[in-house]
């Protein structure tokens, strides 16, 4: 039997996308979590960015976490994608449009100073607000159905969980159809799993590491 392992990082929302879309397509598969501070030379040798996800599966080693999603959605049944060509690729488009905000996120949590945490936040906030438009009527991307486009942007707003109880940085206030989305996401069994019960304690730990402003904001985790 063919196992497909997850080469992973406990924290990294492309990781978690993936195993959102394994989940969902109830693929068996093994999760190999490396330390990104100190990669294991095996690590370096099999990947050409240096990044997680990896996905090993036949032998092979697929990198970057949209051609990840992608492989499996070629592979495993429930399809996740739409049938309509047109609307596949802006699927893809949006898909790439999250990749973007992941590493927005990432901007955030480690901004130094106030001013350009603020900086960042604006950011995020139009990219929202772009998204508000582009919604259908939930409770997801497309309407009932929990699609890959869905798995992509999950870890986005599971990240803002965790930043959010920093204060109220108004990032949502003017896209009433994303929080009912986010909040839609939040309740996938699929999304809860991938975060995992650690998740706030790990992320905390990784902004210690670092200059993070964000970091001296929050209050104490209970
Ligand atoms: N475009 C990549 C981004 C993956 C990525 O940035 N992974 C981070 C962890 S969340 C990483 O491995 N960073 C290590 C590094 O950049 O050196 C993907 O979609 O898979």
């Amino acid at each position: 039997m063919n196992t497909i392992e997850l080469v992973s990082h406990e924290l990294c929302p492309f990781v978690q996308r993936a195993v959102i879309a394994l989940t969902e397509k109830g693929v068996p598969f093994t999760r190999t979590s490396i330390d990104l501070d100190d990669r294991p030379q095996w690590f370096k040798d099999i990947s050409p960015l240096g990044k997680v996800p990896l996905l090993r599966v036949q032998g092979e080693v697929i990198f970057e976490s949209a051609v990840i999603l992608e492989y499996l959605e070629e592979t495993h049944t429930p399809a996740l994608h739409p049938a309509d060509p047109i609307a596949r690729a802006k699927h893809r488009a949006w898909i790439e449009y999250s990749s973007g905000l992941l590493m927005d996120n990432y901007a955030f949590l480690l901004a130094p100073d106030a001013a350009s945490m603020l900086a960042q936040r604006d950011v995020i906030r139009a990219k929202i607000e772009r998204l508000e438009p582009v919604l259908a009527a939930g409770p997801y991307f497309a309407g009932p159905a929990f699609l890959l486009v869905d798995a992509a942007f999950a870890p986005f707003f599971g990240y803002w969980d965790v930043f959010e109880r920093a204060g109220d940085f108004k990032v949502f206030e003017r896209a009433p159809k994303v929080r009912a989305w986010r909040r839609a996401l939040a309740q996938r069994a699929s999304v809860r799993a991938a975060f995992g019960a650690q998740f706030e304690a790990l992320a905390r730990g990784a902004m210690r590491k670092r200059t993070s402003h964000l970091l001296t904001l929050l209050a104490p985790h209970v």
